[in-house]
């Protein structure tokens, strides 16, 4: 794949996304979701890949839709076209863990795009928002939803109604950010964070972030039932006794995927 609005670098198991639409701050297109959303599903596929980093620019993860796209539709071209609705939700169903690295602004669909990753690592001048009623709109990829459900009710209201923007100190703060670090090391960081995940027992990551994700889907007891399920099933792989026995000897373990 030969993307024009995205560069992409593979490091180890790490695969690193960059959004790259410089001159609109990475205002998300339909080429760049089309392409995203490629990428995604082909580092999805790869067994030698365990783990997706997805970043921007210093400036702006991302500064939301692109307005300029967006400004002459109708109601009949958007819901016709399915306005970038399909790229979102492709999306949704990338099985390994994806990691937001942002600096900048992550703003409208930006800050979207970085909630539907499986936590958000934020650089120290990070600035979440979801300004979209400023030009006479509503958040589109679920900042209605998932915006409450990381940062509650209140300080949801708050950004969504009055457009201001929440620095990575409060995003921290009010749950919306796993971590902050320099912006200098931000992606040193991720990266880290990234390797880490890929030292694990790959399927085993994979079904812990099923099992969180189950958490915003399903009643508690359905959700327990759920985790108890997969917990048990992993006393069928290689990994769980390679794992417990390098405990107990005091060794490293060494996972094999299986
Ligand atoms: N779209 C298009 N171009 C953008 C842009 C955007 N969202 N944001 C910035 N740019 C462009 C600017 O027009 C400018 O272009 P030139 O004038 O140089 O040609 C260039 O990027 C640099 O921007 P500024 O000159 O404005 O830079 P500043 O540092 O002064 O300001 C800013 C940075 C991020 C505060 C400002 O650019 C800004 O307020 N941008 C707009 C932020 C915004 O309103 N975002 C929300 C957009 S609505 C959906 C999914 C998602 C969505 C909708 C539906 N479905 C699944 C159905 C999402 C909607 C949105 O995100």
């Amino acid at each position: 794949m030969n993307p024009e609005n995205l560069l992409l670098e593979v490091d180890g198991p790490v695969a690193l996304i960059r959004l790259h639409r410089p001159r609109q701050l990475n205002a998300l297109n339909d080429a760049l979701m089309d392409e995203l959303a490629q990428a995604l599903q082909q580092y999805d596929a790869d067994p030698a890949i365990g783990c997706v980093v997805l970043t921007g620019s210093d400036k702006a993860f991302a500064a939301g839709a692109d307005i300029s796209a967006m400004a002459t539709k109708d109601h009949m071209q958007a819901y016709g076209e399915d306005f970038i609705t399909r790229n979102w939700e492709r999306m949704r169903s990338v099985r390994k863990p994806v990691i937001a690295a942002v600096a900048g602004y992550a703003l409208g669909g930006g800050c979207e795009l970085a909630m539907m990753c499986d936590f958000i690592i934020a650089a120290d001048d990070a600035r979440f928002g979801q300004p979209e009623i400023r030009i006479g709109i509503i958040p589109g990829a679920g900042g209605t939803q998932r915006l409450p459900r990381a940062v509650g009710k209140s300080k949801a209201m708050d950004m969504v109604l009055t457009a201001r923007m929440m620095d990575a100190a409060e995003a921290e703060r009010a749950g919306l950010v796993s971590r902050v670090v320099p912006a200098a090391s931000l992606l040193q960081e991720a990266m880290e964070v990234a390797r880490t995940i890929c030292s694990f027992p790959r399927q085993t990551v994979m079904m812990a972030k099923e099992c969180v994700h189950r958490a915003f889907e399903t009643p508690l007891a359905d959700g327990l039932m759920f985790e108890r399920r997969l917990f048990h099933s992993l006393f069928g792989t290689h990994d769980q006794r390679e794992g417990m026995a390098a405990f107990l000897e005091k060794r490293q373990p060494h996972f094999e995927n299986r």
